[in-house]
């Protein structure tokens, strides 16, 4: 019998979901950082094997939405509850129940369809912390199971994969085998150098920027593609930061994200990197859209 279903990943922001997401697809199709709100668009991920399906769903973090991106952000994230077969919740190493774990905690008190803690991090906890996280988390009285891994380092990976197997019933293969992914490969080149601006930028530019691929084209003699993209921010005095020095900063994000690009396309990658200021895209429900963050 074969079984299939759709896995809804929620969570605080930067708890680990997009690399949890990467680590059992096998490829980055998410971007991951160590800023919040670095995932702006629901992403699903297609796992396969000879016995099941699963469809993941990666969300944005839920958190309280300060303009017109933050309102679409929480909207998909709340979303995700619905239309599900089972929702993970991930919580990382944190000592304490915060606030924010609090709040989805609530809601998903009243979610319909069964729920995992997912507990991750666990590379950074001793064993009788572990334990007494798990207990913490256990006295909720709300999770049907609790699952320790580390997404980083690829533990207990395999584990949570059979335990989600056990919460899904008889059902067709949606994707093909090879599809790990819906998102188009512009929409991941385009968050690849988003991730790079992330790692490399600081402070508050890097949540003003947007990426957009104005050119993706393979060369017909050679296994080259020609990629050009523009990275969008709010204020002349971001561009100048994101260009940095001399153009350092700009080349660094160029080369890594060239370097992401040559592994997600198995080919060479030419990439042309410009920047250029839209002032307050984020209000612009405009721009918003033409950035892909729509419904
Ligand atoms: P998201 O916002 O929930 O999608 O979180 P990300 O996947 O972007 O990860 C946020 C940060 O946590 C990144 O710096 C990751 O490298 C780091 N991280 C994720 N998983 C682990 C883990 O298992 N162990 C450790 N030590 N760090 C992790
Ligand atoms: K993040
Ligand atoms: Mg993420």
């Amino acid at each position: 019998m074969f079984k299939s279903g759709f896995v809804s990943i929620v969570g605080r922001p930067n708890v680990g979901k997009s690399t949890l997401m990467n680590n059992v697809v096998g490829e980055k199709i998410a971007i991951m950082s160590d800023k919040p709100q670095t995932t702006r668009n629901t992403i699903q991920a297609v796992y396969t094997d000879e016995e099941a399906q699963i469809v993941f769903l990666d969300t944005p973090g839920i958190h309280k939405p300060k303009n017109k991106l933050g309102e679409f952000m929480v909207k998909s994230a709340t979303d995700a509850f619905k239309n599900v077969d089972l929702v993970l919740f991930v919580v990382d190493d944190s000592k304490k129940i915060g606030p924010g774990d609090r709040k989805i905690i609530e809601e998903l008190r009243n979610v319909k369809r069964p729920v995992i803690l997912v507990l991750n991090k666990i590379d950074q906890l001793q064993e009788d912390e572990l334990f007494e996280l798990m207990e913490m988390y256990h006295k909720e009285n709300v999770f049907k199971g609790i699952v320790p891994i580390s997404a980083l380092k690829g533990r207990n990976i395999k584990e949570l994969i059979k335990v989600i197997k056990t919460y899904l019933e008889e059902g067709p293969k949606y994707f093909p085998d090879y599809m790990i992914t819906d998102q188009p490969e512009r929409v991941l080149v385009a968050e690849l150098i988003r991730e790079k601006v992330l790692h490399y930028v600081h402070d508050e530019v890097p949540h003003g920027v947007a990426v957009e691929i104005e050119k993706m084209k393979s060369r017909k003699d050679k296994e080259i593609v020609d990629i050009s993209a523009v990275i969008y921010c709010e204020r002349e005095s971001h561009k100048g930061i994101i260009i940095g020095k001399n153009g350092r900063k700009l080349k660094g994000i160029g080369k890594s994200a060239r370097e992401d690009m040559e592994l997600l396309l198995g080919s060479k990658a030419n990439l042309q990197l410009w920047v250029k200021v839209k002032e307050n895209w984020r209000n612009l429900q405009n721009y918003v859209s033409n950035f892909g963050y729509t419904d």
